[in-house]
């Protein structure tokens, strides 16, 4: 309930927690503690099954995704983050498909959307501002976070050199929008805001190219990456990001299945096929057969 007593409006939440794209939901979520409520739905798990495919040799078996069925009759994509709305997810029948969100983005734009008041909006109140961080957030999932997968799964190590210093040209131009905002360390206004939620799930994990892909994979502190990294401890900084982050070697251990070519999601099927991640294809690369 809110200070005056009114229902805040509520979500129930299927989510993994290892996952980048559904963490921009949960920042978007903890960015509005306390004006709206959720229910966490843990809808993707790992089993190995036999490969399908020879296209990659590894020592065990690929890993598949096992997804809650109850995800699937919201969502028969099968994917997270998906947000449904509490009538939906309760009613005995009727269409399930109905009032369901999906696609990271677009989860953490109508999360804001439907907090009436009480904390900084994620959007900026400009319409003109809000065009400009749309068409930047689309930008840093392309040319940053996809690239992510580039360095992880293609097994090519000059592949994944290339992905990489892509990665780091994409950070020094982020960078460079952050150096333009005099109110904070973000990339707008004075807290963080749709840019700032796109990046930063990818930003928290760029540390396992080190463990996995060596000394030379470490995000280097350059003059021109000194406003990324006071970006970074600027987001670390405050306690609705890090009650967000999963644990290190939990995730380290998830994450090596898409170092060593063995994953099989819709992203990573993609990557091996030689497309960005974004390009995911829903029957193409999906992993049910
Ligand atoms: N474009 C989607 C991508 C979400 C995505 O790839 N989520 C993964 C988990 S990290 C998933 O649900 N994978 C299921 C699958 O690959 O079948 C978004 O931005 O929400």
């Amino acid at each position: 309930m809110s200070a005056r007593g009114a229902a805040v409006p509520h979500l129930h939440y299927f989510s993994a927690w290892f996952c980048p794209f559904a963490h921009r939901a949960t920042l978007a979520l903890e960015h509005h503690h306390g004006h709206l409520t959720y229910d966490w739905e843990e809808a993707l798990g790992w089993e190995k099954r036999r490969a399908t495919d020879a296209s990659v040799e590894t020592a065990h078996e690929n890993w598949y995704h096992y997804k809650s069925p109850t995800l699937l009759k919201h969502n028969p994509l099968g994917m997270v983050p998906t947000l449904v709305s509490p009538e939906t997810y309760n009613a005995k029948r009727g269409d399930a498909t109905k009032n369901v969100v999906t696609e990271s983005l677009v989860c953490v734009q109508f999360i804001d959307e439907i907090v009436r008041g009480g904390t900084t909006p994620i959007m900026s109140s400009c319409p003109y501002e809000r065009a400009r961080a749309r068409v930047d957030a689309d930008w840093v999932n392309k040319q940053i976070c996809s690239k992510y997968y580039h360095v992880l799964v293609r097994q090519n190590p000059a592949e994944q050199r290339e992905a990489f210093e892509a990665i780091i040209e994409g950070l020094e131009r982020f960078a460079s929008w952050c150096d333009e905002n005099k109110k904070s360390p973000f990339y707008s206004g004075e807290a963080p805001g749709l840019v700032d939620y796109a990046l930063f799930p990818w930003a928290w994990r760029l540390p396992v190219f080190e463990h996995y892909r060596g000394a030379d994979y470490a995000i280097p502190k350059t003059a021109a990456l000194a406003s990324y990294h006071a970006w970074l401890d600027a987001m670390l900084a405050r306690e609705q990001v890090r009650k967000t982050l999963p644990d290190w070697a939990a995730y380290l251990e998830h994450i090596g299945r898409y170092a060593d070519g063995s994953a099989r999601s819709k992203v990573a099927n993609a990557v091996r096929s030689g497309r960005a991640a974004h390009e995911y294809d829903d029957e193409l690369d999906d992993t049910k057969k």
